[in-house]
């Protein structure tokens, strides 16, 4: 096995006497209705349970014993996503709201039956929980991905219309967790994908997606009536939303996208940020851009996502989302939604909750989460995201009643009634075989899907879930690897960025290794004395005054900031004593020693599996440990060295501060000003 199945492998069931029962239970697929999304249902479960059960379930017209019988009918409390699953006394019933529901009914019927479970436990009732379950691929027209790991892009776009299968893989890939929109371009977009040439490939590949539920969008760039006028025969010289030329260009735009791609989901805009022209540009607001595009969208049911995520011209770049779109909030019409990142910064392995969630109650709001691990270790650290995004989605925001709304309150649409909601995730899936560029990485993928669908999951469930669909049911495998997963995220944080201080990493580069000496009073300021970020209100740059008045009393406070966001916070001595007992500077050489060693510790766990996960992905994953665990090492080596070297403070380990090396151990230490060093097993030139 190479991966490229994910999560849909369909291998014999292992256990004879559940195959005994299934293969009584299921001998045909019937479908009812004619419907491309039905029939992608009936194909599909005619080819997961055929595979499943050794033998053809093929897909018949009629009704008799043993059918799986797929269909759609409206119903309000399913909703058109949501769908039943019911065991009658010869056949089963997959009934959707919808015929999306019907979709997700038949995968999920086809996991379950993956997982073994008895005929007489698989009925389920289901629906998901925000209606804008979203991918976001940040793919260039020459298939190069900004902060993609896992190979090229997936799209072909000088091939297009031409169709490879792959995309068909791609789009059951996504209905089979029930991802129902995917932006397929990059946010810093160019405007080529916009250019007429393109729009007829667009429509063929939204055909593929149509067929699995999923509606294609597009990110747009801001400046696009200037970009494809230049050199016609009526060039548009601005980009005004308020310039009436500007508007009918994108009334034109739109029609003809809609004449081709009659589902076209919207745009994705990413303006005045980082180098991207907008709406600001001339002197209008960011919901002066997005409903200018908006009310040109509405009619067709189109909607625009417009990101938060601007940074230009800042002290501390934490505080700009909010002080920007804060005094919009009520301003954006109805098809208009606001992407704000989980974090106010950018994907760090620790943030705190972005302020905006609960600072715009009157706006439409999906969260965006990472999924392609920009600052989280590419593809060759493990770092599953879940346990993460679940802390995001929990976070109570205090600014309504009690200490509600969460975030998953807010994205859900239950906060404040609201129905263009839901969660984006920048995707990490790339041509690589294995999709997401090492085998653990779609992981990642699937959980962010599941999360979209249901934020009241466990991090534990959606876990145990994946391992099953991917490796099987051996029990070993799935506790090993379960422990892995589940404490990879802040083991990641523990040897990169303990405390809260992230962006540890030059900040134009690839985010990979570390850097903290670039990214001094970007992210710390960082003295003899101490080390940190004051954002209080009371004596820095006042960010934790943009939280509810429960949050600002915590994050305001040295005493009550939880350990693990301490130093966004505050600037500390080293000698502070943390919640946890330990002086600042102790707990930071005994967070990267002991994270480091807990990577070590993953890789032989992962060993222990050893013949019982087939051999090709075993020793995949294997050369990922290996190299997750240099990579490891290379983060404590340079953090500590780069934290001893300004506090001059040794640690309490034996008055010695430990660096490993290949070869054997470099010890060092030492009083203020003077530093003796010891190595050990040395050969010269590692001496030397
Ligand atoms: C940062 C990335 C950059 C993206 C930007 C964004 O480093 O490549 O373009 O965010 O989200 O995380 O717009």
């Amino acid at each position: 096995e190479d991966g490229y199945d994910l999560w849909m492998r369909y291998r014999l069931v292992a256990d004879r006497d559940v195959l005994a029962h299934y293969r009584a239970a299921f001998t045909h697929v019937v479908v009812l209705g004619d419907h491309a999304v039905l029939r992608s249902a009936g194909s599909e479960l005619s080819r997961g349970l055929s595979g499943l059960l050794g033998r053809s379930v093929p897909v018949r017209d009629r009704i008799g014993d043993g059918a799986v019988v797929v269909s759609a009918k409206a119903d309000d409390t399913l909703g058109p996503e949501g769908f039943t699953i019911r065991r009658r006394a010869d056949r089963f019933d997959i009934t959707g709201g919808g015929e999306r529901g019907a979709l997700y009914g038949a995968f999920r019927l086809l996991q379950q039956v993956q997982r073994q479970r008895p005929v007489e436990q698989l009925n389920t009732t289901d629906r998901p929980a925000s209606p804008l379950r979203m991918l976001n691929h940040w793919d260039n027209l020459n298939r190069s991905i900004e902060r993609g790991y896992a190979g090229k892009s997936i799209f072909v776009w000088d091939e297009l219309p031409g169709l490879r299968e792959r995309y068909v893989d791609y789009a059951r890939v996504l209905a089979s967790v029930g991802i129902n929109h995917t932006v397929v371009n990059n946010v810093n977009a160019s405007a080529e994908f916009l250019r007429s040439e393109r729009l007829p490939g667009l429509a063929a590949l939204a055909g593929v997606l149509r067929s699995w539920g999923v509606r294609l969008w597009l990110s747009a760039n801001y400046a696009s009536p200037i970009t494809l006028t230049k050199g016609g025969p009526a060039p548009i010289a601005v980009a005004d939303p308020f310039d009436a030329r500007v508007q009918q260009w994108w009334q034109d735009k739109i029609d003809e996208i809609y004449r081709l791609i009659p589902d076209f989901g919207g745009f994705l805009v990413k303006a005045n940020s980082e180098g991207q022209p907008g709406p600001l540009d001339y002197g209008r607001t960011h919901a002066d851009g997005a409903n200018m595009l908006a009310d040109r969208l509405a009619p067709y049911d189109g909607k625009i996502v417009w990101r938060s995520f601007v940074h230009e011209g800042f002290d501390d770049w934490a505080e700009y989302q909010y002080r920007v779109f804060h005094p919009l909030d009520g301003q954006f019409h109805e098809n208009a939604v606001v992407q704000t990142k989980n974090g106010p910064i950018d994907f760090q392995v620790r943030e705190p909750v972005n302020p905006l969630f609960g600072g715009l109650p009157r706006t439409n709001q999906m969260v965006e989460l990472q999924i392609t691990q920009e600052y989280t270790g590419h593809s060759t650290h493990l770092c599953y995201l879940v346990p993460e995004w679940k802390a995001v989605l929990g976070f109570p925001t205090y600014t309504g009643s009690g200490s509600g709304p969460t975030v998953a309150d807010i994205v859900t649409g239950v906060a404040y009634d609201q129905e263009n909601v839901g969660m984006a995730g920048v995707v990490n899936i790339g041509d690589d075989r294995d999709w997401t560029g090492y085998q653990l990485g779609a992981a990642n993928t699937h959980g962010f899907a599941r999360l979209a669908w249901n934020p009241r999951l466990s991090a534990d469930e959606i876990v145990t879930e994946w391992i099953e669909l991917t490796f099987g049911l051996d029990r070993q495998v799935g506790s090993v690897l379960k422990a892995i997963m589940l404490q990879s995220w802040e083991t990641y944080e523990s040897y990169t960025s303990p405390l809260g201080m992230g962006y540890l990493t030059y900040p134009l580069g690839s985010h990979f290794a570390p850097a903290p000496t670039t990214t001094q009073n970007l992210s710390h300021h960082t003295t003899a004395a101490g080390t940190g970020f004051d954002r209080t209100a009371a004596t820095g740059t006042g960010f934790t005054g943009l939280y509810a008045a429960h949050w600002q009393e915590i994050y305001g406070s040295l005493e009550n900031c939880p350990d693990e966001l301490l130093l966004f916070m505050h600037w500390v001595p080293y000698t502070h004593v943390l919640q946890s007992g330990k002086t600042m500077i102790q707990h930071i050489y005994d967070s990267h020693f002991n994270g480091y060693q807990r990577v070590l510790e993953f890789r032989s766990g992962w060993g222990q599996l050893a013949g019982r996960v087939d051999a090709a992905r075993y020793a995949d994953i294997a050369a990922t440990f290996d190299a997750h665990v240099v990579e490891a090492e290379r983060w404590r080596d340079t953090i500590v060295s780069y934290f001893y070297g300004f506090s001059r403070t040794v640690s309490a380990r034996g008055g010695w501060l430990q660096l490993a090396y290949p070869g054997g151990q470099l010890l060092f230490g030492g009083r203020a000003n003077s530093l003796a060093v010891q190595v050990t097993n040395a050969t010269d030139a590692e001496r030397s």
